[in-house]
């Protein structure tokens, strides 16, 4: 009784509390001199080691590799599903990390030993303390607990009560457990979604028990002789005794689901740029660079179907969304395009994922002198099943006038329609060209260095904005636009993305003309630098040609969502082949 109260009593001391963590964690890196003395001593990987991938902070995790082992799987396993590797190198790393992954390989008392001479341990265990996101992977588990026996007893980080020991062999089981097993679920942990009874790879000697003092924590156990923890769970915080990163499918889920936590999921946007052909039906058409006519004697616009049932077989073959785009609706005014409403009405009959529809959003005066706002054609298009309108050349004029006066006077289409219908209703579609400059400032608009040098090998460009024009010209029987319709205007995209979130755009459909129709891959110069600027969702747009843009496009950059129209439309790629695609690589996708 008393050695079990001893137990006890020593198992609350060796329990770390918040308040005590948060008073230490601000001393902790006063002893500087120390700690890097201490520093010299531990082996570190060199900064070559630092592998970052992706260029967003959120694609890359931190990695704490004391150097005691080979976590070179896991390594491999993160970079596979998409993400870049920042190795700690110092206790600030831990504290400043958006997502620490601790795969503990080695022993118990030698890893502590490290920790605590490091000053790692104070810093996991603030780190931990504050809910941050973090996964510990086998010992990584275990250093969480109070103490283990392995060749102790030894303290352990103490933040979860408990005692970890050695499997008992004496009832015929062969220890170290090293071989696949199944999971007692015993509480959402989200990571474990996917595991359900797949068996995951485990290979150790030492484990925790589950009790009364710990059940909080326990996310599942499994049965090996023993009942112990194969994971637990508090917040943001995931520890896992089994191998993730050798568990197969079923395993890389595991890590997976952690390293993209309850976010939305990348979607795959079907677009169908619709306008009326010379005949007068409406046609879904495709341009190259916004050309939509073809280069014959005839120079017909484009015809790749019919809108209606278009959008039923990409909802049919798995398209996250659909958005038609009226490509002409600024010059021709889209209350008097009935059959476009029509389509919308149609389509929303049977497809039953998001709508979005485009073109010609803006305030009009018909021929009878009758004024509509922009809010009336908005609500039409809603009344006839979108669930989201795309404002173009419109939203353009409204940036320009707001980064001019610097108010924002609530008048705009904009502004109008996501005060009555929501954020979340409003896309705001950019049409920008590249224009290639030599250096960042010859311009007043912000430039990005060009993965591909212009033209004359210039190394920057600036992405200018267009709007719709109502200028044509005539030919024998033919109304054509000019610039493939599009007038450049005095404002780049940056400026416009970062002018309208303000102004209440929902969403960026981010298109390119010079990449449109090209299947040649998004330009992620501007994905990058737009989603980079704003924090709304950003959909890339333009120039898929491959399976592989979609997953180049969200691993490299911020984009939300991947949109494309030629390659499904001439059907040289499906939809569900994208996803497969998204899938073998690594990004979840809607299935
Ligand atoms: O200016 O509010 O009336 O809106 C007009 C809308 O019509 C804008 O969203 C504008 O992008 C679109 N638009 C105008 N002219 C054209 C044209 O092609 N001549 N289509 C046009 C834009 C671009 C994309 C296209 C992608 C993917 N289409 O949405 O679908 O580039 O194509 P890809 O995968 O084949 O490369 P307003």
């Amino acid at each position: 009784m008393a050695a079990a109260a001893a137990a006890t009593t020593t198992q609350m001391d060796n329990t770390r509390s918040l308040s005590s963590i948060s008073s230490t964690s601000s001393l902790l890196f006063t002893r500087t001199n120390e700690f890097y003395k201490i520093q010299n001593r531990v082996k570190f990987k060199s900064p070559r080691a630092l592998s970052i991938r992706a260029t967003s902070s959120d694609s890359v995790v931190t990695l704490l590799d004391y150097g005691a082992g080979n976590v070179r799987s896991v390594r491999n396993a993160i970079r596979h599903l998409g993400f870049g590797i920042k190795d700690v190198q110092t206790p600030e790393d831990i504290l400043n990390a958006n997502r620490l992954i601790f795969p503990g390989v080695g022993a118990f008392a030698a890893a502590m030993d490290v920790l605590n001479k490091t000053g790692m341990a104070e810093a996991l265990c603030a780190y931990i303390e504050k809910d941050r996101p973090f996964l510990g992977i086998c010992l990584g588990l275990q250093l969480l607990f109070q103490s283990s026996e392995e060749n102790g007893p030894v303290n352990g980080l103490g933040l979860i009560p408990g005692v970890v020991g050695r499997f008992d062999s004496s009832n015929g089981f062969r220890v170290p457990q090293i071989g696949w097993n199944a999971l007692q679920i015993t509480k959402d942990s989200e990571i474990l979604d996917d595991v359900g009874d797949h068996h995951v790879y485990f290979v150790h000697s030492y484990r925790a028990m589950p009790s009364d003092d710990n059940k909080e924590w326990v996310s599942s156990t499994c049965n090996y002789g023993d009942n112990f923890i194969a994971s637990v769970r508090r917040g943001n915080v995931h520890a896992v005794q089994f191998h993730p990163e050798k568990s197969g499918d079923v395993g890389l889920s595991v890590l997976r689901r952690f390293l993209h936590p309850k976010t939305n999921i990348p979607k795959v946007i079907a677009c169908l740029d619709v306008r009326a052909n010379d005949k007068g039906d409406l046609v879904v058409t495709k341009g190259d660079q916004y050309d939509v006519r073809e280069h014959t004697k005839e120079n017909e616009v484009r015809n790749l179907g019919k809108p209606v049932e278009l959008a039923r077989q990409y909802y049919k073959e798995g398209a996250d969304e659909i958005s038609f785009l009226n490509i002409t609706g600024f010059r021709d005014f889209p209350l008097g395009d009935l059959p476009m409403l029509q389509v919308l009405r149609l389509t929303s009959e049977n497809v039953f994922v998001p709508l979005t529809v485009g073109g010609g959003i803006r305030d009009f005066t018909d021929a009878n002198g009758r004024h509509y706002s922009s809010l009336e054609v908005a609500s039409e298009y809603f009344r006839s099943g979108a669930d989201k309108i795309s404002i173009g050349s419109d939203a353009v004029y409204a940036a320009e006038d707001y980064l001019k006066t610097g108010v924002k006077t609530g008048k705009s289409s904009l502004e109008q329609i996501s005060r009555v219908y929501g954020n979340q209703a409003v896309v705001v579609s950019i049409d920008p060209r590249r224009v290639y400059i030599t250096h960042p400032n010859d311009v007043e608009f912000k430039a990005v260095r060009v993965t591909d040098l212009g033209p004359n090998g210039e190394e920057y460009a600036w992405y200018q904005c267009t709007v719709g024009i109502l200028c044509f010209i005539v030919t024998f029987l033919f109304v054509h636009t000019v610039n493939g319709g599009r007038e450049g205007r005095p404002i780049g995209a940056y400026e416009l993305a970062k002018a309208v979130e303000d102004l209440g755009a929902g969403e960026i459909l981010l298109n390119c003309i010079d990449c449109d129709g090209q299947g040649k891959g998004f330009d992620m110069d501007l994905i990058k630098l737009i989603s980079d600027a704003v924090s709304i969702p950003v959909i890339a747009s333009s120039g898929a040609g491959a399976v592989e843009h979609f997953s180049d496009v969200f691993r490299k950059t911020n984009a939300s969502a991947a949109l494309a129209a030629g390659i499904f439309h001439r059907k040289e790629v499906p939809i569900q082949s994208v996803k497969e695609h998204l899938y073998k690589e690594g990004i979840e996708v809607r299935i």
